[in-house]
């Protein structure tokens, strides 16, 4: 193997997990400041993320049962048929929405397919094309892999998830996201005894699905360190005052920090959420991690390092807990892999 020059080269010494059917989600393109651009969330992220931490093994097949403990069946058959739906009604192309059922709302159970692509996602960057249902079926079928290695024993796994989850709820899509790999693998965990779970996720950009699905349950904790929405999407979720809900009121913590943050400024943010793991008792660890918040990110505004990765990651892992690692975002391409590599062999280190 010839060895990259100027690059640090970072052992990853665990479990990967991907399959190839996750690459079928292929949009062309999606709205970004009111002008059509090229679909960020491309199958090149898997690829170039392959190509820097080696093998990875097949995914296992778990069926529904796990999809359905987290998402609703409505919006499942929904995901499954709404590509054919928009071919059916004439249209070329991926399928979005363009109207959406503001809050008050009735939730009237409308068939046209402009009406659900409105009821069943929030935003215009989530198109869904021929290949998404496949893709982000494999892609939570990933993750549950990487979950049964880790309830087999090993201290942790990573699931290559693509298309991401973080950013669907129980019946939405939406920000690149269809099935929340990061909630499917909290609620599969839990049901298998391995909790209290916490979720920690470490995108740059708010994980508002997951929060969403886990708002009023006390029994999963999710915490979240991005961008300040004020600033960057998702905008509506993620302020700090949003903490949980009935049952749930203390198991959310949010720790937005503002555009421009380097290690400095997010290394206290890391050491309130761990703190806040610490004391919920958490015994199994589920992690969105983001390579967004890198300093090169073409759509986001934080500045991470490649070594402030693996810092990062070494923070983490010096918790001790059994950990499943969710891949989110990341869309610096040239950077992605050797990122992704730096935060997986610090996770990998001890301490
Ligand atoms: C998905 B994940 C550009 C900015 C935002 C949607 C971002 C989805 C991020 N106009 N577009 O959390 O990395
Ligand atoms: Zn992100």
């Amino acid at each position: 193997m010839v060895p990259l020059v100027g690059l640090a080269r970072w052992a990853v010494m665990m479990k990967i997990v991907f399959d190839g059917r996750q690459l079928a989600h292929a949009p062309a393109r999606e709205m970004h400041n009111g002008d059509w651009t090229a679909f960020q969330e491309t199958p090149a992220r898997a690829e170039a993320i392959l190509a820097a931490i080696g093998p990875a093994g097949p995914a296992r097949d778990f069926g529904m049962d796990p999809l359905l403990a987290v998402h609703d069946a409505a919006y499942l058959d929904f995901l499954k048929i709404a590509h054919a739906d928009w071919r059916a009604a004439g249209r070329t192309g991926d399928a979005i929405g363009y109207a959406w059922p503001i809050v008050g709302r009735r939730p009237i159970d409308l068939t046209r397919i402009d009406a659900r692509l409105g009821r069943y996602s929030y935003d215009a960057v989530t198109p869904i094309a021929a290949g998404t249902w496949d893709a982000a079926y494999w892609s939570a079928q990933s993750a549950l892999t990487a979950l049964d290695a880790v309830a087999e024993g090993a201290s942790g796994a990573f699931a290559l998830c693509r298309p991401p989850g973080h950013h669907a709820g129980r019946d939405y899509c939406g920000g690149y996201c269809f099935l929340n790999s990061a909630a499917i693998v909290a609620a599969e965990a839990r049901r298998r005894g391995l909790g209290p779970v916490a979720i920690l996720d470490v995108d740059y950009h708010h994980g508002n699905g997951t929060q969403d699905i886990f708002l009023a349950d006390p029994s999963i904790l999710f915490v979240s360190i991005h961008a300040d929405p004020v600033a960057d999407y998702p905008f509506y979720w993620g302020h700090p005052d949003e903490d949980g809900e009935g049952a749930g009121r203390g198991a959310t913590l949010n720790l937005p920090l503002p555009r421009g943050t380097g290690w400095g400024t997010y290394r206290p943010a890391l050491d309130r959420a761990l703190a806040a793991i610490a004391d919920f008792g958490t015994r199994f660890l589920v992690l969105s991690f983001g390579a967004d918040t890198y300093a090169g990110d073409p759509i986001s505004h934080f500045a991470l390092q490649r070594d402030d990765f693996a810092a990062l990651a070494r923070h983490i892992a010096a918790a001790g807990l059994p950990t499943v690692t969710v891949m989110e975002g990341g869309y610096a391409a040239a950077e992605l892999g050797n990122n992704v590599a730096a935060f997986l062999a610090g996770l990998s280190s001890n301490g």
